[in-house]
């Protein structure tokens, strides 16, 4: 991707939300700029052919539904590295005043705690300038991190993007502002955490393994939760900009939720994809080692975020990932069919090592998997 003028982050921007709020800005400032017009390299693809997984059918269906949801959620794993992740199937938010009297168990996340956790990362966003820095963070695997762009010592041109990352387990973390959020993203990163497990034990079944497998194998029980929160303000040429550049995720699974306002775009078949707004829905992408530990079979999804001059997009991206300690490896069990011994394609790494490598670098498409690739897969 080139760049038209590369420059240090003048020291005055601390966050790309000031910088778009300033009066009479109307066009992007170089350090912001990109070229070529990345928008004009999009495709899109028939309506309904994003892969939709039913929550309720996984986790409350007969075990011929079950079944049949296992095997979609690997097609998806497999031919998207992505789907959307109906947690409120529309017949069920249709017909529950009248029908479903019995609460859902373990339904998951109320919608309710959608908006509050939206709200409360908003409120962070809109703090003042010197209390975001409070929390901005020295290091890469500092437990809260807030800042712009994606890692601005090494990058020469800065995404239109502002961010709080804050690890939420195995240890819980927050910032203290604002009043409120601390209580409201305990209760959604336990919820989703729960969801990802779910969706986990689905992906090993469809693997061919035990339900618990990857949760037994990579200690899921102190697996590496990250709650990302990202602020796309108002660009005045979006067209020009990047709120985050092609990359794929460093753990096994990221769910995400948006403001309403979509932006987040798949690579699918070599072509980007428009993915669209999605109500009731977690969006949800398979990360470099759901790649290593399936050799291959599961690819992870190049992804990107982009801007737009209309209204400010917010989006909540939590990744599940194995615990620190975890040295991912390709599962032995898939390395052995009938049809004879398969390769490792990927080398044993562990998870602390991987995820400080991805976070230190530039954010450049699958490059931190490349090094721990064997053979092209
Ligand atoms: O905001 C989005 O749509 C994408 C966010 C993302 O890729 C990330 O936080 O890693």
């Amino acid at each position: 991707m080139a760049v038209e003028t590369a420059s240090p982050l003048p020291s005055n921007i601390t966050s790309i939300k000031t910088l778009a709020e300033s009066p009479g800005l109307t066009s992007n400032p170089a350090t912001h700029t990109f070229t070529p017009d990345l928008h004009g390299q999009v495709t899109s693809v028939p309506e309904g052919s994003i892969p939709v997984i039913d929550y309720s059918l996984l986790i409350s269906g007969t075990p011929g539904q079950r079944s049949e949801i296992v095997h979609e959620l690997g097609r998806a794993c497999q031919d998207w590295g992505f789907f959307v992740y109906l947690f409120f199937p529309s017949f069920y938010v249709a017909r529950k005043a009248t029908l479903r009297t019995e609460p859902v168990i373990n339904h998951g996340v109320p919608q309710k705690l959608l908006s509050s956790i939206l709200d409360g990362c908003r409120g962070f966003f809109d703090l003042e300038e010197e209390e975001k820095q409070e929390f901005k963070g020295n290091h890469v695997l500092d437990p809260i991190r807030s800042g712009t762009s994606f890692n601005v010592s090494v990058e020469k041109a800065f995404y239109w993007r502002d961010f709080l990352k804050v690890f939420v387990h195995p240890v819980f973390y927050s910032p203290t502002k604002p009043a409120g959020l601390n209580e409201i993203s305990l209760e959604y990163s336990q919820r989703v955490r729960e969801v990802a497990r779910g969706l986990l034990k689905g992906i090993s079944e469809s693997l061919g393994l035990e339900g618990s497998y990857i949760d037994k194998a990579l200690d899921l029980e102190r697996g590496k939760q990250i709650f990302i929160a990202n602020l796309y303000p108002t660009c005045p040429q979006p067209e020009l900009a990047m709120g985050m550049p092609p990359h794929s995720d460093h753990g096994l699974l990221t769910l995400l939720i948006q403001n309403g306002i979509g932006g987040l775009q798949i690579q699918h078949k070599g072509k980007w994809v428009n993915v669209g707004t999605h109500s009731n829905s977690f969006l949800v992408n398979t990360g470099d080692h759901l790649e290593i530990l399936s050799n291959g079979r599961y690819k992870s999804v190049l992804h990107r975020a982009m801007v737009n001059s209309k209204g400010t997009r917010m989006s909540i991206a939590m990744a599940h990932g194995p615990s620190l300690d975890s040295v991912v490896s390709p599962a032995p069990e898939l390395l052995v069919s009938g049809e004879g011994d398969e390769p490792a394609a990927y080398i044993g790494i562990k998870y602390k090592d991987y995820l400080e490598l991805q976070q230190s670098n530039k954010l450049d498409g699958k490059s931190c998997l490349d090094r721990v690739r064997i053979s092209a897969v």
